[in-house]
């Protein structure tokens, strides 16, 4: 009886749901190490070729990127550290993870990859910044810093120090690393693994290790194109932000003048204890380090009485070699973890991925921070290196975004991708050729407002070569109005995004043509908001 046979053929994934599961295809499968700075743009890493890039030199992460491939088009879906974080574990939009602000939203019932990976057998860690509001979930280890964690003498949590956090003396980007190498030399070297370093580094307010409190001094960095933009032509959104360098950027939590401290106005800044406290939680060895570089500088500017556009360059300058310290700080601790995997032989069975939780404006329209959806803080660098699939030097313009995560470590790691996963293993890239069937247009929604630097709510879609951009909702700080307006870029012709063609002549199809798109996605996606 031939169909009653057929009822007991129990399909293979059944029993062996992840395809594998022997000591021998353990061997096989690579180990995955997640390497994500924050607030790292992609306008500072020399690979790809941006001015800034080539006076601060980024030589090991570069290497990564001339043993690798390069993503020329990788981007958030909502750019901002913790829906980035969700985005990542769970391979899905915020609005299906929860994690749509900065703070609380996190659906703890959604998969995280990490724990398909740990079920699957991978010994799996995390190490640095978490910043999820929930515990670290799926992972063999963790090794995490505390909320957005501190420069100087960090505290970190781990399962042995039963949820305390426990003060560390040194400098995050080096203890972050030290804690990587750790994990992987204490492993269980039967498995594979998987590990995310997640470092504090470059985020706010760029504070550089003692090694590099000189370095750049001498430099002067070039403005971008969009210094000075009026954000004429654009919504509301452009104009009513507060992140720019002139305006928002302090001088003594951000540009490190702590001898304005009790003076006006300069007292009045937001956070402006905000450098005391991070001074006095620095060793005296380390303080005074501090105080000898920084203050006959500050002491300098102070006495220079500086205005207008000098005023505003001064900044920008500070801003620029302080920023670029903490990456050149990066750039060795990418080195060191290198040496070391190369020391134990791992570096051909291992895949390692560089990234950042989003893009930065490095004064591009005059800001800092991140947020909206124009290219700088839309965009991040990505760069992967696995030389069992991925031929060295390879560049991609193939449209990837941050839930692609996921779904690639699992893919790589042989397992399932779940149903409810909305990202797309990027093992179909490593080829090098882009699949005929490539998605063709990317999503974007940032839902943080009100909140810091009050950027509005907005959601649009991003092709090869046009960008639409849609602000909405109510006013609900300062003097904002309400607003629903819409910005086009054609990033071909204007890749500054200064001009919105939005309602103008001759790009009533092209227009026409974005929107059905976006329509599409909000339908698809069930978006709630828009
Ligand atoms: C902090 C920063 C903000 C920044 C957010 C989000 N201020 O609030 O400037 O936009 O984090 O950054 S700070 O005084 O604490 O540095 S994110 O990287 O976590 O998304
Ligand atoms: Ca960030």
């Amino acid at each position: 009886n031939l169909k009653r046979i057929s009822l007991v053929i129990i399909p293979v994934s059944i029993l062996n749901p992840y395809g594998y599961g022997q000591k021998e295809q353990n061997k096989s499968r690579p180990n995955i190490i997640h390497i994500m700075t924050d607030d790292h743009s992609f306008q500072t890493i020399s690979a790809y070729g941006h001015p800034l890039s080539k006076i601060a030199t980024t030589p090991n992460i570069d290497r990564l990127a001339n043993e690798g491939m390069l993503f020329r088009q990788a981007f958030v879906e909502n750019s901002l550290s913790t829906p980035s974080r969700a985005c990542l574990m769970t391979g899905l939009y915020s609005h299906q993870n929860g994690q749509r602000q900065l703070g609380a939203g996190i659906d703890t019932t959604k998969i995280f990859f990490s724990e398909l990976l740990t079920q699957a057998g991978y010994q799996t860690g995390v190490v640095g910044k978490w910043h999820m509001q929930c515990e670290p979930k799926g992972f063999n280890y963790y090794c995490v810093l505390n909320d957005q964690g501190d420069y100087y003498n960090p505290s970190f949590k781990t399962k042995e120090s039963q949820g305390k956090y426990v003060r560390e003396e040194g400098y995050a980007t080096n203890l972050i690393t030290t804690h990587s190498i750790e994990f992987i030399e204490t492993r269980d070297k039967n498995k594979p693994f998987a590990l995310l370093v997640h470092h504090k580094a470059p985020h706010r307010n760029w504070m550089p290790e003692a090694k590099y409190y000189d370095l750049y001094e001498d430099v002067e960095f070039p403005k971008p194109e969009t210094f000075y933009d009026d954000y004429e032509s654009r919504c509301s959104a452009a104009k009513t932000q507060d992140m720019t360098i002139g305006k928002t950027m302090t001088f003594i939590y951000d540009l490190k003048l702590i001898e304005l401290r009790n003076t006006t106005p300069y007292n009045k800044e937001w956070n402006n204890g905000g450098l005391q406290q991070a001074m006095n939680q620095m060793t005296p060895a380390q303080r005074e380090a501090w105080e000898n570089a920084y203050h006959p500088k500050n002491m300098e500017f102070i006495d220079s009485n500086l205005s207008g556009d000098d005023l505003l360059n001064w900044k920008y300058q500070r801003y620029m070699k302080d920023y670029l310290r903490c990456i050149k700080s990066i750039d060795d601790e990418v080195g060191r973890l290198i040496d070391y995997l190369e020391k134990e032989g791992l570096m051909d069975n291992t895949i390692i991925v560089y990234t950042s939780d989003q893009g930065f404006y490095m004064g591009e329209h005059g800001w800092f921070d991140k947020r909206f959806m124009y290219e700088e803080s839309f965009r991040t660098p990505l760069i992967i290196r696995y030389p069992k699939a991925v031929k060295a030097g390879t560049k991609t313009d193939a449209l990837v975004q941050n839930i692609d995560f996921a779904p690639t470590y699992l893919s790589l790691a042989g397992i399932k991708k779940p149903a409810e996963m909305s990202g797309v293993s990027l093992e179909a890239l490593f080829s090098g050729k882009t699949p005929e069937h490539w998605r063709k247009d990317l999503y974007y929604h940032y839902y943080d407002y009100p909140a810091i630097h009050n950027v509005r709510r907005h959601d649009g879609i991003r092709t090869d070569r046009y960008k639409l951009i849609h602000f909405y909702g109510k006013g609900e700080t300062r003097n904002d109005e309400d607003i629903d307006c819409n910005e086009l870029f054609d990033l071909k012709n204007d890749p500054n995004e200064l001009h919105n063609l939005y309602g103008k002549k001759g790009y009533e199809k092209i227009s026409q043509e974005l929107q059905a798109t976006l329509d599409n996605y909000r339908k698809k996606l069930k978006v709630d908001e828009f």
